[in-house]
């Protein structure tokens, strides 16, 4: 402690220490004879309390220095509501955190400029809508990622209609329109029904889509609405995706069932079964192996790894998800085609559409497969996964960004 003393007080200090000499040489006589007629007593009690000026005693003389206190100019350039607030709320820099739907818009970017801004530019281009733009239309959809079959069905909806459109804003709407209809039919947010416990979730998707990372998401969505998840690591295929696992389920806190490199993949999954029933968890989230030595190889594994849990509980797994990289645009129709045929996919999810300008596959694919999207991935961070709304989806897709 930092006790502040004044140049009197040393003084004083001292002086105390003079009177009990003088006390001492009054009762003793030792070397002087003090010419003063008063009692020894006199000169100790003197002593005592000038020593006593001099030690610091809390509540009576502390000798700590007073708060500092600011002038009442100082605080009178202040505005009143800054003195409201808390230190560290006005140390902290304003960052203004984007929504969900710009952060989607952003995520987006790419896909808008390879696809709504192609054909953006065919009606630019053009004065009036005739001939030559259907043609150039035509052509230019049927480029785009959302597949032949797809580009001709929304072509045909605007051929149809082209004698009625007589502006480039009209056409516009109209594929947005259509391109939202196709979406919409595919907007069915995952749910898990109170009755299913543990509610089993079996990943699936090639290589690198990114099914660990959204495993990781989705645990966090489900623990942040409140429910308890087991993650199990079923790509036993490398020692680093079980780590990979590992890493994340620590992370998002949820419950881990680990396994060896090589191990069967369907008695990691049964391993995981059995532990969510014991200890009594909501949902179960299982990672597979997204590569082996043939695609064939591969399903044949899924589809044992789905009879072994169905076997232990009936009806498990009860959503068989696919994560699907928007980066190969195209080709994720004909992979949905593959996992769908083998394995009854029940649900989508689209990943790096953050990172692709061939997003546009997702019209394809919704257009083609009855399948619910249930999520899409629009960065590699954890609060880079989004719940499907098709609305929203159309609404960044259509909007102009900064890529
Ligand atoms: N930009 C971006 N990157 C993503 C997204 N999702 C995943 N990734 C990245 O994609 C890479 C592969 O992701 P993983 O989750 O390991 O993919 P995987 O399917 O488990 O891969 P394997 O285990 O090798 O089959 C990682 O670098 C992820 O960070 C996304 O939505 N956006
Ligand atoms: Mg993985």
């Amino acid at each position: 402690m930092n006790y502040r003393f004044h140049k009197h007080d040393y003084i004083i200090f001292l002086l105390s220490y003079v009177f009990f000499y003088i006390y001492i040489e009054k009762a003793q006589g030792v070397f002087i004879d003090i010419p003063v007629d008063a009692p020894a007593w006199l000169f100790l009690l003197i002593a005592v309390v000038l020593n006593l000026w001099a030690i610091p005693l809390p509540g009576i003389h502390p000798r700590t220095p007073p708060a500092i206190e600011a002038k009442p100019s100082e605080l009178e350039q202040i505005p009143a509501e800054e003195t409201k607030r808390l230190p560290e709320e006005k140390a902290k820099p304003a960052v203004a955190v984007p929504s969900s739907k710009e952060r989607l818009a952003k995520g987006l970017s790419k896909t808008h400029k390879g696809f709504i801004d192609r054909i953006a530019d065919v009606f630019r281009r053009h004065a009036a809508i005739d001939a030559n733009v259907l043609s150039e239309l035509e052509e230019t959809l049927v480029g785009t990622d959302i597949g032949i079959r797809t580009a001709y069905k929304i072509f045909e909806d605007i051929r149809k209609e082209s004698t009625a459109i007589d502006s480039a804003d009209k056409a516009m709407t109209l594929i947005r329109t259509e391109i939202e209809r196709i979406l919409k039919s595919r907007e069915q947010p995952l749910s898990i029904p109170e009755a299913v416990k543990p509610f089993v979730i079996m990943v699936t998707g090639v290589n690198g889509s990114g099914k660990t990372t959204t495993i990781a998401k989705i645990a966090r969505h489900f623990k942040n609405a409140g429910k308890s998840v087991i993650i199990a690591s079923g790509d036993t295929f490398r020692a680093a995706a079980i780590e990979q696992l590992e890493h994340w389920a620590n992370l998002v806190e949820a419950d881990f069932v680990k396994s060896q490199e090589g191990a069967d993949p369907s008695a990691v999954a049964f391993d995981g079964l059995e532990a969510a029933l014991s200890r009594g968890h909501d949902v179960l989230i299982i990672d597979t192996a997204g590569r082996l030595h043939t695609r064939e190889n591969l399903m044949e594994e899924l589809k044992k790894t789905s009879r072994v849990l169905d076997k232990k509980l009936p009806g498990a797994p009860h959503e068989i998800l696919l994560v699907l990289d928007a980066t190969i645009g195209q080709n994720a129709i004909e992979q949905t085609r593959q996992f769908n045929s083998s394995l009854g996919i029940t649900g989508l999810v689209l990943t790096k559409l953050d990172g692709s300008a061939k997003g546009g596959v997702i019209v394809g694919i919704a257009n083609e497969f009855e399948i619910p999207i249930r999520y899409i991935g629009i960065g590699e961070g954890m609060d880079d996964l989004q719940t499907f709304a098709a609305g929203d989806f159309v609404s960044a897709l259509f909007a102009e960004n900064e890529a």
